[in-house]
C-alpha cells in the first residue's frame, strides 16, 4: 500500500533563504529545511512533497492537487500569509488538516505581518522556532491527520 502523503508547500521568496536576512530566517537553505522535515516524515511512515513557487496561482493548483489525496498540508506561504484571500479559499477547500509555518514569529514583527489569513484554517501555527520549526510542524500535521489509503 502506498505510504501517506504530506505536502509542504512554500510561498514566495523562500527560495532565497540561506542567502540573504540570516539575522532574521538563519543559515539554512530551503533545501535543508525540506529535508529535515522529510527526515521526520519519513521516520514516522510518511512520504513528503515539497513545492515552492513565487507565483500564486501555481501554490493555489498545488492545494488543489492535494484534495482528496494528501494526509495533511503544511504551508509557509511567505508574505501571501498576510493578504492572500485566493490562497485562503483553496485553502479552505482541502479537507485535511492544515498546519501554518514560518520561521520568524510575524507577529513580533512590522504590524502588517500580524493578520493571517490562513490561521483560522490551521489546525495549528508554528512561528519563531526557526529550523526547529519544520519537524515540529510535521509531527503535528501527523498527529491531525487521518492518512487516505490510495
Ligand atoms: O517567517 C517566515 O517564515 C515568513 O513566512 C517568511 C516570509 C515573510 O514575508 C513572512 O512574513 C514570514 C518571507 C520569505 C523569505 O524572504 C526572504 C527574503 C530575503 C532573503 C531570505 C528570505
Amino acid at each position: 500500500m502506498a505510504r501517506p502523503v504530506i505536502l509542504l508547500i512554500s510561498g514566495p521568496n523562500l527560495n532565497l533563504l540561506g542567502d540573504r536576512e540570516p539575522e532574521i530566517y538563519g543559515t539554512d537553505t530551503l533545501l535543508d529545511h525540506v529535508a529535515a522535515a522529510r527526515h521526520r516524515a519519513q521516520q514516522k511512515g510518511f512520504d513528503l512533497e515539497h513545492i515552492q513557487s513565487n507565483h500564486e496561482g501555481d501554490l493555489i493548483d498545488a492545494i488543489h492537487s492535494a484534495r482528496n489525496r494528501t494526509a495533511s498540508i503544511v504551508i509557509n506561504p511567505g508574505a501571501l500569509t498576510h493578504y492572500s484571500w485566493a490562497l485562503h479559499d483553496a485553502l479552505a477547500a482541502y479537507e485535511g488538516p492544515i498546519v501554518e509555518l514560518h520561521i520568524s514569529d510575524p507577529k513580533q514583527r512590522e504590524p502588517w505581518r500580524h493578520t493571517s489569513v490562513v490561521e483560522p484554517l490551521a489546525v495549528a501555527t508554528v512561528a519563531g522556532k526557526g529550523a526547529a520549526g519544520y519537524p515540529e510542524a510535521i509531527d503535528i500535521a501527523i498527529d491531525a491527520s487521518h492518512p487516505h489509503d490510495s
